[in-house]
């Protein structure tokens, strides 16, 4: 189900989109039908269909309210506004927390030197991450990023001004998201609110024409669940003295000797021990 409308549904079915109503009875068992579900479909004898049940949900966001995302784009910009590496890790940490993958995207490239970008494009190449540079504004590397979203449903995620909504624009051909320079978002402060869609990107599957990723904050993340989203630390965890280590304070801690060694990078590492305050600061997530 792509689009959701005053009790109606548009669907997409063998790639035509066709307008369905819900069966009276799912609303009575309380069925909510969300943007991303696989539904089952019966015709209704006038050339519209019913939707008679909904397929289990393989992940779910809450905002913006989508089913069955496989991926969120990780928008940061390298400058206007700068680079914000603590800001990326966050949103692939909540990324991975949602059951998606992340694909890494560092835009507006025309504003920075390519040997200053390229540090930050091995790094999270080597922790296993797609990156894709790309400049919205000059059409450099959109391809790439077309390339890099795959099949399925992604999500755009990434603070305000990085260029989301204009990267949507040159994905998806005749789609005009608003875009507004991040002095005039300022001064303005609001934004408007509206049911989310799934537009079809050609050659790449579906997204939501929402940006926008804050369903979970960390703090719903558990300390001792943290060190599962930092995939370089998957492989070392289990060599740690203790289970359950928080790779902090703890003697024989695989992770810190590897990030002494410079096998893991001392960043992420940093950002990895904020984080973990910020958890503990926040209190048990239940
Ligand atoms: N220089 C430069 N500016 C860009 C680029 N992409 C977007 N912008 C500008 O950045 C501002 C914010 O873009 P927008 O797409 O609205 O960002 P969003 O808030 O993430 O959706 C706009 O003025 C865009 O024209 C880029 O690649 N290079
Ligand atoms: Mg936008
Ligand atoms: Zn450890």
């Amino acid at each position: 189900m792509i689009k959701a409308f005053s009790g109606a549904f548009r669907v997409r079915l063998d790639g035509d989109v066709v307008l369905c109503r819900p069966r009276g009875r799912l609303k009575k068992e309380g069925v909510r039908i969300l943007v991303g579900d696989r539904v089952r479909l019966e015709p209704a004898g006038d050339g519209t269909w019913v939707i008679s049940g909904v397929e289990p949900r393989r992940t779910e966001l809450f905002r913006p309210p989508v089913a069955n995302v496989d991926r969120a784009v990780v928008v940061a910009s390298v400058r206007q506004p700068d680079l914000d590496l603590r800001l990326v890790d966050r949103q692939l940490v909540l990324a991975a927390a949602a059951g998606l993958d992340a694909v890494l995207c560092l835009n507006k490239a025309d504003l920075a030197a390519g040997e200053d970008i390229r540090p930050v494009v091995e790094t999270y190449r080597k922790l296993g991450y797609p990156v894709v540079v790309t400049s919205a504004r000059r059409g450099d590397g959109i391809e790439d990023l077309r390339a890099s979203l795959g099949g399925g449903i992604s999500v755009f995620a990434g603070p305000s001004g990085v260029g989301k909504s204009t990267l949507l624009n040159a994905l998806v051909p005749g789609f005009r998201l608003h875009t507004a320079p991040v002095s005039d978002r300022l001064r303005r402060g609001t934004h408007t609110t509206r049911h989310v869609e799934l537009l079809p990107v050609p050659g790449a599957g579906l997204v939501a024409d929402t940006p926008g990723f804050t369903q979970v904050e960390l703090r719903d993340i558990a300390a001792g669940e943290l060190g599962r989203y930092f995939p370089e630390f998957l492989p070392l965890a289990p060599e740690c003295r203790f289970r359950g280590c928080l790779h902090r304070h703890e003697p024989d801690c695989a992770v810190k000797a590897a990030v002494k060694q410079g096998r893991l990078d001392a960043g992420r590492y940093e950002r990895y021990l904020q984080f973990l305050s910020e958890i503990e600061a926040a209190g048990p997530a239940y």
